[in-house]
Parts: structure tokens; C-alpha cells; sequence
């Protein structure tokens, strides 16, 4: 069973409000109301996202890092798919409309004569269904919004770039402030009423109560409509189906990875979007000897610190750091690309020293505008002489292939050798899968 493919109605929200509504860091970010930002991707089936589990390899990760993307992989049995079973919330107008009708609806207990006791229990009555048809929902809500703390790794990091941090939280506790809240007022005046002498006095104390519930309700319910969105935004993430092996295209922006992913792929690659860009991020599928695999672009890498990395920076390395991934690292040396080779070379190296358990390929892109001595930018320091970057310049890292995309020169032997990662990533996804059932 497939979850619903959401609409896509990017296109009828302006970017700038897209760019100003997920900023980085962004808190108390709002999510405008009916706002579905894709199309879902659905890698695979629904059944086969939830039963999957992955515990990501333990990597050699600096260990006075205090950037949550980056934290130890956890050791127990998360998976992914969470986002897709969050419950459906009713928009908060519609919970207290159809909470009013039926508390209205409710008629006194049976064979009661006198018409002042009948009143009031009618009174009570109405009072405390229209307490509980408010405060139930919330409470669903509350209880089924899973702790962010038992997500997936990848789900959690999704969560904070895509809301902020604590965001998710803060709404859920706010929700639950309201049921609270809703309870503590019904009661009081589902009591009073009870306590009525008269039948006048039994309809006025019940006027009165639905008016304060209403009320109570009324000045936060604001935040279901937040919750509303939140689980609108997470239920409309692309899925990645971690029991499958996925080829990971890690580079600086624009050396080549989404034309890659285009040659890659069995057919035409999806677009993804996460809410915290307007960027798609392409992902594919790879059909060798009968056994699909997934393909995914990532964001581009500049070479900063994590603290000044955005959003989009931080995407990859969770995806690094939390999935089961084989990396095809891209390196554009033709001097085209925007960052220069040897920022590309530090980059290069800051990844594969945070990530060296990861199965590994390395491709230099667009050959065809190789030329015979190596480009050196004009911003770069030409005294640098590091025999390493002098090599890395001239063809790359050690054993890359050479590709171009235009003249399709390498295309062949990388096809070739990006079958034998996967099916080593294959290996390895099934090794850590049986010793976690051991
Ligand atoms: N000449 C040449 N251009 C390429 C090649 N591969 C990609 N490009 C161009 O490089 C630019 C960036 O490519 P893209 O795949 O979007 O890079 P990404 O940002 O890393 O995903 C685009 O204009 C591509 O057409 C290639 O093999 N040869
Ligand atoms: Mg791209």
C-alpha cells in the first residue's frame, strides 16, 4: 500500500516566503496553511520502508563534535517511515464546529420528572461531552506523534533542519497544554452546572460553560493548525528504503552529480523536495541482474566549518552519517564547477576522513574539458606546493575514473564498477542486518 501522492503546489507559493518560512535555524517557523511541498517520492513501497532497519555502521566520528548531525549512530533498532504513519489532524476549526454539534445533540439522562434536575443533567452533560470531544483528539495527537528522541537518526535530523530545533516539541507540548486546559475548564463548569437549583440557572451555567470552553479552546487552538502542518510537511518527505543499497553523488556544487545521476539511473530519476529547499534533489533507481538500487544527488559541499554549513550542507551529512550509503565522490577539475580544485581537495579530504567506513568510488567529471596542464584559480595561492594537491590537480585521487557526460567517455567502466559498490553495500547492509538479529 502506497501512501497518497501529495500535490505539488510549490509553484503557488513564492520563494521568497519558501526561503524566509525554512530559513536555517529558523524556530517558531510557520508552516502556511494546505502547504504540501511535493510530490511524495516513494522509493519504495510503503510495507517495505517500515519493516526496514538499518543501523548505521559505527563511523570514526570526532568525538568533541557537538553538531546533533553528526552524533554517534545509535546501536538499537530505528527505521525509517515513521513520517508516513504520523496521524491525521483535524484542522482546529472543524474539531471544535463538530465538537459543538454534538455536545448540542445530547440529550438528559432518561426519567428524570423534574424539569430543573433535567435541565441540569442535560447542563453537565452537554458540558462534559464537549469537554472530551475537544480534548480526545488532542490527546491522539499527542500520544501518536512520536518522540523525537526514538526516531531514526535521519528522520530526527529532518525534523530539526526542515522546523528548527525544538520546534517540534514546543508544538506538541503546546498541544498538550490546550487538552489540559480544556479538561481543567470543563470540569469546572460541567460541576457548576450540576450544582444548578433552578432550571433557568442550569440553562444559563450551561450557555455560560460551552461559552469558557469554547474559549479556552479558542485562544490556543492555533496550534493544532501548527501540528497540522508540521505532520503535512514530514508526511510529504521523500522515503528511502534502507534494505536496499543507495549510491550516494557527494561533490561541491555543480561539478556534474545530478548530470550523473541522470546517466545512472534505469529510467528517469525523481525529483525530491525537502521543505527546507527550493532545490530538488534528484533520486533514481538502478536495476542490475534483477536487483534494484537507489541513486540520490546530494546538495553541493562548500569548504566551511559546520557551523556556517546550511541547510542544504547539513542535509548531505545526515544522509552520510545516518543512511546506508555507498559515496561516488564528483571531482570537477576542468575549472568550471565555481570551487576551485584545491577547495574541492579540502572538502574532499574533511569527508573522507568523517566518513571512512563508507564504500567508496571517486569520478573526475566533464573530461571532455580537461585540458593538459591543471587549472589553478586566481583566488588560489600558486606558491602552494603540496605534492598531494599538485597530483590531486593534475587527476584526482588515486584509482578515479575519468567520465564525461557530453562525450560519454568512461561512462561504461563507471556503470561497471558503481554494480560491484553496490553489491558490496549490498553485502554489508545484509551483514549488519544478521548480526543484529544474532
Ligand atoms: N562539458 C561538460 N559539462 C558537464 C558535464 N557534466 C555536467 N556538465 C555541466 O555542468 C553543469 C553542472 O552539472 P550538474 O549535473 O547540475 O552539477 P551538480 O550541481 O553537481 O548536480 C551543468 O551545466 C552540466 O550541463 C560533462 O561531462 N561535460
Ligand atoms: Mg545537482
Amino acid at each position: 500500500m502506497k501512501p497518497p501522492s501529495t500535490l505539488f503546489l510549490k509553484t503557488h507559493i513564492p520563494s521568497s516566503l519558501l526561503l524566509l518560512t525554512f530559513s536555517k535555524g529558523t524556530r517558531n517557523a510557520k508552516l502556511p496553511h494546505n502547504f504540501c511541498f511535493c510530490k511524495t517520492i516513494q522509493t519504495s513501497s510503503y510495507e517495505e520502508v517500515t519493516k526496514g532497519s538499518y543501523v548505521p555502521t559505527l563511523e570514526k566520528i570526532k568525538e568533541n563534535t557537538n553538531n546533533n548531525i553528526l552524533e554517534k549512530p545509535s546501536r538499537t533498532m530505528e527505521s525509517v517511515g515513521a513520517f508516513q504513519k504520523l496521524p491525521i489532524v483535524m484542522p482546529s476549526v472543524d474539531i471544535l464546529g463538530s465538537a459543538m454539534k454534538k455536545a448540542r445533540r445530547i440529550s438528559p439522562t432518561q426519567g428524570i420528572v423534574n424539569i430543573a434536575k433535567r435541565e441540569k443533567n442535560k447542563g453537565a452533560k452537554q458540558l462534559d461531552a464537549l469537554m472530551k470531544e475537544l480534548a480526545v483528539p488532542l490527546r491522539t495527537y499527542v500520544e501518536n506523534f512520536p518522540n523525537k528522541t526514538r526516531l531514526h537518526p535521519y528522520e530526527r535530523s529532518l525534523i530539526e533542519l526542515t522546523l528548527g530545533d525544538g520546534y517540534y516539541e514546543k508544538v506538541l507540548g503546546k498541544v498538550d497544554g490546550l487538552r489540559k486546559r480544556v479538561v481543567s475548564v470543563g470540569k469546572e463548569h460541567a460541576s457548576h452546572c450540576a450544582k444548578s437549583t433552578t432550571k433557568r440557572e442550569a440553562v444559563e451555567r450551561l450557555n455560560e460553560g460551552l461559552k469558557k470552553i469554547e474559549e479556552s479552546f479558542g485562544q490556543e487552538m492555533k496550534v493544532v493548525d501548527d501540528l497540522l502542518n508540521i505532520a503535512k510537511t514530514l508526511r510529504a518527505m521523500p522515503v528511502i528504503n534502507l534494505e536496499t543499497s543507495t549510491l550516494c553523488l557527494v561533490g561541491a556544487p555543480n561539478v556534474g552529480k545530478s548530470s550523473l545521476v541522470h546517466v545512472l539511473s534505469t529510467g528517469k530519476p525523481e525529483v525530491c523536495n525537502y521543505p527546507f529547499t527550493t532545490r530538488g534533489i534528484l533520486m533514481g533507481h538502478i536495476i542490475f541482474n534483477y536487483q534494484k538500487f537507489q541513486v540520490t544527488d546530494t546538495p553541493g559541499l562548500l569548504k566551511r566549518h559546520d557551523e556556517d554549513r546550511n541547510n542544504l550542507e547539513k542535509l548531505t551529512l545526515a544522509v552520510l552519517s545516518h543512511l546506508p550509503t555507498a559515496i561516488l565522490y564528483v571531482h570537477d577539475l576542468s575549472g568550471e564547477c565555481g570551487t576551485s580544485p584545491s577547495d574541492q581537495f579540502s572538502i574532499y579530504k574533511e569527508i573522507k576522513e568523517r566518513f571512512p567506513a563508507h564504500l567508496w568510488l571517486d569520478v573526475v567529471s566533464k573530461a571532455d574539458l580537461l585540458k593538459t596542464s591543471p587549472v589553478v584559480y586566481a583566488t588560489e595561492d600558486p606558491s602552494l606546493t603540496d605534492h598531494e594537491l599538485e597530483k590531486y590537480r593534475k587527476s584526482g585521487p588515486d584509482g578515479a575514473i575519468n567520465v564525461s557526460v557530453t562525450t560519454q567517455k568512461g561512462l561504461h567502466e563507471l556503470k561497471n564498477r558503481v554494480h560491484e559498490l553496490l553489491n558490496l553495500q549490498m553485502t554489508k547492509i545484509k551483514d549488519i542486518s544478521n548480526n543484529q538479529e544474532k
